[in-house]
């Protein structure tokens, strides 16, 4: 109950943050990306992670204020990077269940670009396979709405939920992102490879690109550079790091 009504305020406090991590294209490590990932610095209980409060500002209804805060401040985050002549080709940023399927997604999105002046190409949105198979046909319409925008669409933590094939091909998607799950033991479990291997294949048939999470280690890196995945992401090559980290390390 406490953490639901500090949650409430934790937006007007300042107490949430945005972190930034690196995706690479494995062919030259360059960096091509940031995913924007969401902090909550509670003033007493500390860092709470968004495993837990993600859920909690769906429960109370709070996430489309927290996931409009979260777009808002990644987009100026970009310009302003763009202005000290730090130019990140890409932005990630999470879509939550409600925001898919509320009806006001569009003109936000829209409006936050305007704001910002981030063109839509720059922008990608990552929304997961169990959002999108809540209710197949609503995500449609409402992921068509969005790429009429210019902006480009992930599917997050794909293939740990219940994906039909059918609706992959409706969906006017561009990229897969490979769950960590199944890199985490990749070249130690034959299986996670041929998953992998076969989630790049079903990639490049419906001419989506791919993208892995949570590489940790080069063996993890060379299997899916020759498995043909493109970009990478994970603490082999950075962890979420704050504003000005992310500056340091990579500007
Ligand atoms: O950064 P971390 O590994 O703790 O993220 C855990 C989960 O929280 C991830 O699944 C991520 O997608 C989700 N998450 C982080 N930031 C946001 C956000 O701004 N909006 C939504 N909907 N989910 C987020
Ligand atoms: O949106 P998504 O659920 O994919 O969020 C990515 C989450 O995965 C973030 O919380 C981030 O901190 C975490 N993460 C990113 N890279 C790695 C990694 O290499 N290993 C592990 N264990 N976690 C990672
Ligand atoms: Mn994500
Ligand atoms: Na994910």
């Amino acid at each position: 109950l406490r953490l639901e009504t500090d949650l409430r305020g934790a937006i007007e406090r300042a107490e949430l943050a945005v972190h930034y991590q690196p995706q690479i294209a494995l062919a030259n490590g360059r960096l091509i990306g940031v995913e924007a990932l969401c902090r909550w610095r509670h003033p007493q209980l500390g860092s709470i992670p968004p495993s837990r409060f993600i859920p909690l500002a769906e429960e109370i209804g709070v996430i489309d204020q927290l996931g409009t805060w979260v777009l808002e401040e990644s987009c100026r985050q970009l310009a302003a990077w763009d202005w000290q002549g730090f130019r990140i080709p890409r932005l990630a940023v999470n879509l939550s269940v409600h925001q898919l399927e509320g009806t006001r997604l569009v003109d936000r999105v829209r409006a936050v670009l305007d704001a910002t002046g981030v063109t839509p190409e720059r922008l990608e949105l990552e929304v997961t396979e169990s959002t999108i198979m809540r209710h197949p046909e609503r995500a449609v319409d409402a992921l068509q709405a969005l790429r009429a925008l210019g902006i480009t669409l992930a599917v997050d933590d794909f293939g740990t939920g219940y994906s039909s094939l059918a609706y992959l091909k409706r969906l006017p998607l561009n990229r897969l992102k490979i769950n960590r799950s199944f890199v985490e033991h990749l070249t130690q479990d034959g299986n996670d490879d041929a998953i992998v291997r076969a989630i790049i294949a079903l990639s490049d048939s419906l001419e989506l690109a791919t993208i892995a999470e949570g590489v940790e280690t080069t063996d993890q890196a060379d299997f899916l550079r020759r498995a043909g995945c493109l970009e990478v992401q994970g603490f082999l090559f950075g962890r979420p790091l704050a504003s000005e980290e992310l500056a340091a390390a990579w500007a």
